[in-house]
């Protein structure tokens, strides 16, 4: 796509005429980017030194759709009241349609921004678009339009041009072109990942003093089922148990473990039979030799991202009632 400077004129006619407001100034646009392209354009090869000299295109897009150009010039602080930059986008992808190929162009020329569309034989204005605005700040143009303003497309070819109107004399800085893919779909890649997959629920002695039932969600965060596993730990003093390890006064045992794969946004009941030790510090408890029983029950679970995330809970296992037990 090439510049089209035989209406450039017209255009800037339009511009001046024109009384669309330019955008409020704006905070710098996020990048939190769905896609992202950078061109770049030599330094110093503007018409007569005189033109604005384009050294780069940046355009980037958010999961909304807002198409965001930024447009960096070497030799403006501040744009010229005869300066002139063109956004050309071809947004059908057909060179043989629009001007020159451009079925929208955006011009911004004295804090004006206006969006100008092909209609079969002219670049009209179009004043009732909603979403375009366009700062210069610092030698940056910073304009954004959504996409359903020039058609709801999902890529467009682009080319931009920087122009400088000496009566009838016209210098440009025929600026990079280059084909730009409008992506909506989350960037999981770049997504944080997820603090935790499964949630550890209620979580209970059953009356065999031989089962923990432990109820396990798999949230909604997770990509694929959460596969994973549940332990129960306790921290006991070491005269509990039958062990020969003399070191510490007190010990972290494993009191039992079992696996799980839940889907999404599921809760599922896992059972975790307890071993030996477990069955062992359940007598006692039953016995009344300990008073309680503080575990610490840990769900550690992974998608198919292989992200592990483990979520924990401190809770103290009772003995359920003979009535409980009668009645299950
Ligand atoms: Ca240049
Ligand atoms: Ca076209």
């Amino acid at each position: 796509m090439r510049s089209t400077v035989s209406c450039v004129l017209g255009l800037l006619l339009v511009l001046a005429l024109v009384t669309a407001a330019s955008g409020a100034p704006q905070t710098p646009p996020v990048r939190s980017l769905a896609s992202h392209l950078v061109l770049t354009d030599p330094a110093g090869d503007n018409e007569g030194g005189l033109a604005p000299d384009i050294t780069g295109v940046e355009i980037f897009n958010d999961l909304g759709g807002t198409i965001t150009f930024v447009v960096n010039l070497a030799n403006r602080a501040q744009l010229l009241p005869e300066d002139l930059i063109l956004i050309n986008l071809d947004t059908d992808r057909n060179l043989g349609t629009g001007l020159f190929g451009s079925d929208y162009v955006i011009g911004y020329s004295s804090d004006q921004v206006v969006l100008f569309f092909w209609n079969g034989t002219d670049l009209s204005p179009l004043v009732t678009q909603n979403t375009l605005s366009g700062t210069f700040v610092g030698g940056v143009l910073t304009v954004t339009i959504n996409r359903s303003e020039i058609g709801n497309v999902d890529s467009f070819g682009v080319g931009v041009d920087a122009l400088h109107i000496q009566g009838d004399n016209i210098l440009s800085d025929v600026g990079p072109v280059g084909a730009y893919e409008i992506d909506l779909e989350p960037d999981t890649d770049s997504a944080p990942p997820p603090r935790r997959l499964a949630k550890l629920k209620a979580i209970k002695l059953l009356a065999n003093g031989r089962v923990v039932k432990v109820d396990v969600k798999c949230l909604p965060s997770a990509q694929s089922p959460c596969k994973g596993t549940a332990v129960i730990t306790a921290t006991v003093a070491r005269s509990l148990l039958t062990t020969t390890m003399p070191a510490a006064k007190t010990r972290t045992v494993t009191l039992g473990k079992a696996k799980f794969t839940i889907k999404p946004n599921k809760k599922k009941t896992v059972k975790v039979r307890l071993n030996k030790t477990g069955r062992k510090l359940v007598t006692k408890l039953r016995k009344g030799q300990i008073k309680k029983l503080r575990v610490v029950v840990k769900a550690t679970a992974q998608d198919k991202r292989k992200l592990k995330t483990t979520d924990s809970k401190r809770v103290v296992l009772k003995l359920p009632r003979m009535k409980t037990a009668l009645g299950s």
